[in-house]
């Protein structure tokens, strides 16, 4: 079983609000319909959710945010999950939509919720989930990144691979060279120690793949632009990329 997240800065233009990247997603589609295991998607909420979470001032952490601002953030995501759900439909893929209500109450997974996520997967739909504001309890919510969910998802269904597909090629290990890492093996590299392209949305990915990695699962940082990439760390293994190979595999 894979795992794949779709960021937010490659299914959207971050630049613009509420802008979708409609031809990367629909070559994304087009491409996963080729694969012949089970899959589980994840995606971000780039120029929807995450454009008006900051609007809203809201972040990760338990708080009373603006009710406004819960809503809306709701909603958007509930728009590009559509947008996301339509393109898999029109390339023969059959998506199964699944908010994360649906496995996560308050902060904590339900168990049993996310182990028939794998069922369904098996069935040959394909669950599709995304970044969301999340009721806690006492009045406050949370943003859940879909950054977050990957490492939740892992933890309990342990896939053979776990996709990150970015807006860049990988991680650099220079941002001004833009000179790719391809492979890390239990490092967890941080920001303060080098200058490593790990701010912003990248420094989650980091955390959460480096996570991931270290319960003993490969994880694959990919341009998803570039499909063909996705494909091959599918099929044959091998990873143009960064690859943050588990400890099991290492
Ligand atoms: O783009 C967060 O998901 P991410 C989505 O995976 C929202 O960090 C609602 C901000």
């Amino acid at each position: 079983m894979i795992l794949i997240k779709l960021g937010g800065s490659i299914i959207t233009n971050k630049e613009k609000p509420l802008s979708p990247r409609k031809k990367t997603i629909e070559n994304i589609s087009k491409n996963l319909r080729k694969v012949d295991e089970p899959i589980i998607i994840v995606h971000g909420g780039g120029s929807y959710g995450h454009y008006w979470s900051v609007k809203y001032n809201m972040h990760t952490k338990e708080k009373k945010y603006n009710l406004k601002g819960v809503a809306i953030v709701k909603n958007s995501m509930i728009e590009l999950n559509k947008i996301i759900l339509d393109s898999l439909i029109k390339n023969k893929i059959n998506p199964y939509c699944l908010p994360p209500t649906d496995f996560m109450s308050g902060n904590k997974t339900i168990t049993k919720k996310i182990k028939e996520i794998k069922k369904i997967a098996k069935s040959g739909l394909i669950p599709v989930t995304y970044g969301d504001a999340l009721w806690f309890g006492q009045n406050k919510t949370y943003i859940l990144s879909g950054d977050k969910i990957m490492t939740h998802l892992a933890k309990i269904l342990k896939p053979r691979l776990c996709i990150f597909a970015l807006n860049e090629d990988g991680l650099y290990s220079d941002l001004k060279s833009k000179k790719l890492i391809y492979e890390l093996q239990g490092e967890h590299p941080s920001i303060s120690e080098n200058k490593m392209d790990v701010t912003g949305g990248m420094a989650r990915k980091v955390e959460e793949a480096s996570k991931i990695a270290k319960m003993g699962m490969n994880v694959f940082f990919v341009n998803g632009n570039k499909p063909k990439r996705i494909m091959k760390a599918i099929k044959n293994r091998t990873f143009e990329g960064t690859l943050f190979r588990g400890k099991r595999n290492a």
